[in-house]
Formats: structure tokens, C-alpha cells, sequence
């Protein structure tokens, strides 16, 4: 694995996926799922200012300028779960999600969503108002976020009774979608994680490759 530094986009061949990222961000996702599935990847770390990530080359990439992008050969995403899809479904040969004639399909596929749309919805929120607002920030904005927020904590917490993973026994990609959330949500809610989720933070963290997605994050 390689890790480049705003590399000039232009004069670069693909030869695997590669990942533009910023440290701490959704990217860590994909690049904690490469590292699961041991699959050759290179991360990218862009300027984050404005001017970067809305300038003639990475804007061509990813018109919201946001992370990460992913790209692979002519595949070019802006989704982080839709990313996880496309690597497990290319990639993983059956590993960490159900088949789609498996019973755990559907949890498989709710706590993945769950995870990006619902749990990190109102957390980003309260990152957006702070950035965009940094003057004035309307508490109440803040407040009502935090709330919804908690609201999501609370499902996992309640679901992560008697469980190792979100599925049960068995790590799978959900695990990571929905995983990502728990440290943004301690740093932007101010807030100890709940005791169930906890635990399951801590079981994710001792991963042996979310271990390597840190390190390959923030090299
Ligand atoms: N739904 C998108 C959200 C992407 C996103 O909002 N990324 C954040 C960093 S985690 C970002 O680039 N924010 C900058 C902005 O919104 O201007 C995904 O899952 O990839």
C-alpha cells in the first residue's frame, strides 16, 4: 500500500483502488474494509480547504467536493456506504455480508443504511453548522441534532444486547458503517458512549485490521 499526499491528480496511472481521503473521515470506512478483506488499496490524503477539494481536479472527481471518492479503473464513487458495496460485492467473494437468499439479508442491509443515513445524518449536521456557522451557532439547531443523535445511540445500544456484532456473532461490513459513527459521535455530542456500545467499540477497535486502517489513515 501506498500513501500519497495531494499528488497531482493528472499525472497519476490507477493501479488499484485508490481511496481519496482525509484523516478522521468517511474514507476510513473503505479503507478499514480493504484491510478486512486484505485487498490491495492506496489512499490519498487531499487538502481539505475549499479551494482543493473544489479546484479543476478533484471537483472533476466529486462535483459536491466532499470524501472520500473512490476510484477503480473508470469507476469513479462519491458514496462512502455505496463503496462498501461495490468493493464487497467485486472483492469480497462472499466474505463479510450475507447472500441475498440468507436470512440476514435485510438486517444486513437495514444497519447498513442505518449506519450513513440515519446514525451519521444528524451528526454531520452538527459538523456543518459548527464549520459553516462558526460565529453564531444556533444552539437550538445544535441541540436538536444532539438529540437525534442520542436517538440512534439508543437503537444500537438496545440491539447490541447479548451480541458480539451487529449481526449476531459474525463481523460484517454493517459493523463498519455503522462503527465509523461512535468516535465523531463522542467528539460532536460531548457524550460518554452508552455501556453495550461501548463494548462494542472497544471489540471493533481490537481488530487487527481497523488497527491497520488507522495506521494507513493517518500515515
Ligand atoms: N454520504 C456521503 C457523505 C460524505 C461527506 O459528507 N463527507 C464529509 C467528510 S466525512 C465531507 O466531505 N464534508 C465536507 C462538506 O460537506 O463540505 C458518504 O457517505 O460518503
Amino acid at each position: 500500500m501506498v500513501i500519497l499526499t495531494n499528488r497531482k491528480l493528472s499525472h497519476y496511472i490507477p493501479l488499484m483502488i485508490r481511496i481519496y481521503h482525509f484523516p478522521r473521515t468517511r474514507g476510513f470506512r473503505v479503507i478499514w474494509l480493504c484491510e478486512e478483506l486484505k485487498i490491495p488499496y492506496e489512499v490519498i490524503n487531499i487538502d481539505f480547504a475549499p479551494e482543493y477539494r473544489f479546484g479543476k481536479d478533484y471537483g472533476k472527481l466529486n462535483p459536491l467536493g466532499k470524501v472520500p471518492t473512490l476510484v477503480d479503473e473508470e469507476t469513479i464513487m462519491s458514496e462512502s456506504g455505496a463503496m462498501l458495496q461495490y468493493v464487497l460485492d467485486k472483492f469480497g467473494g462472499g466474505r463479510l455480508q450475507p447472500g441475498a437468499d440468507e436470512s440476514s439479508r435485510a438486517a444486513f442491509l437495514q444497519w447498513c443504511w442505518f449506519g450513513e443515513a440515519t446514525f451519521s445524518r444528524p451528526i454531520s449536521e452538527i459538523v456543518n453548522h459548527k464549520r459553516n456557522f462558526p460565529e453564531n451557532p444556533k444552539q437550538d439547531v445544535i441541540d436538536e441534532m444532539k438529540k437525534r443523535c442520542r436517538a440512534c445511540m439508543n437503537v444500537v445500544e438496545k440491539e447490541m444486547e447479548g451480541k458480539d456484532y451487529i449481526l449476531g456473532n459474525d463481523f460484517s461490513a454493517a459493523d463498519i458503517m455503522i462503527g465509523y459513527n461512535f468516535v465523531p459521535y463522542s467528539r460532536y455530542t460531548e457524550e460518554v458512549l452508552s455501556p453495550n456500545v461501548a463494548s462494542y467499540y472497544e471489540r471493533l477497535c481490537s481488530r487487527e485490521a481497523f488497527k491497520r486502517a488507522v495506521e494507513a489513515e493517518t500515515k
